[in-house]
């Protein structure tokens, strides 16, 4: 596997401005893999036998960051079986991640450099709103409000200095996504075009 083949896009934004949502879009219409973070930290937790289940819980119940070898490692494998299993042009988007920025250091240093990073811009408001609503089904331990007040300090203590850090490269495509999702995505692709995707 040779991960500098990969073209990878960073999807950021605050907890529940969309990521997901868009990213599964994306991926019906640009044949990209999805990998998202949280998803593969969620599955580890639950794996039986790993030895990092009961520390990603509390990280995740209280919205700070796991140690990012644990992440790292986690994303270089979904992303290896990915291209040895048939993605060969290697196209992916990477959802929630890096959100500190020693995550984002590693990974361009040790797999990829990203080609650029969508950010989805929502204010708190809305976000408690969709995560508060998306709690009464999802059953996630941290769609509660007391983990989604730490998670958004987390965002902005933590993450956004990461933003700012692309930002400065140039590497930042910004889109509000306070509207509904299919307006939202219609920015998204314009603006991918833009980038030449
Ligand atoms: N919804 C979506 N778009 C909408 C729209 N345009 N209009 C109206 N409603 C919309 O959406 C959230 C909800 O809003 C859904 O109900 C959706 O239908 C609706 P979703 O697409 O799921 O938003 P997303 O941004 O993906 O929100 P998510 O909750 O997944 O964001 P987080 O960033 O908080 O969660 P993540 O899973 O990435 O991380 C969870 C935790 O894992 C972190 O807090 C952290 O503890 C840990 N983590 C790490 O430690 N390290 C990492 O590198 C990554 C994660
Ligand atoms: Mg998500």
């Amino acid at each position: 596997w040779s991960p500098d083949k990969a073209t990878v896009v960073f999807v950021l934004g605050g907890p529940g401005a969309g990521k997901g949502t868009q990213c599964q879009k994306l991926v019906a219409d640009y044949g990209f893999k999805h990998l998202s973070a949280g998803d593969l930290l969620r599955e580890e937790q639950d794996r039986p036998g790993s030895e990092f289940g009961e520390m990603i819980k509390s990280y995740i119940k209280e919205g700070t960051i796991v140690p990012m070898e644990v992440t790292v490692q986690l994303l270089e494998n979904a992303m290896k079986s990915s291209m040895d299993g048939g993605n060969a042009k290697g196209l992916f988007l990477i959802d929630g991640f890096p959100r500190k920025l020693d995550q984002a250091h590693a990974f361009e240093r040790t797999v990829v450099p990203s080609k650029f990073t969508l950010f989805f811009e929502c204010s708190e408001a809305v976000m408690e709103k969709r995560l508060l609503h998306r709690g009464e089904t999802s059953g996630r331990a941290d769609d509660n409000i007391e983990s989604i007040k730490k998670r958004f300090r987390t965002f902005v203590e933590t993450s956004m200095p990461v933003v700012d850090e692309f930002e400065k490269q140039g590497k930042v495509v910004k889109v509000s996504a306070e509207r509904g999702p299919d307006e939202v995505y219609d920015d998204v692709k314009r603006l991918f075009k833009q980038r030449g995707v």
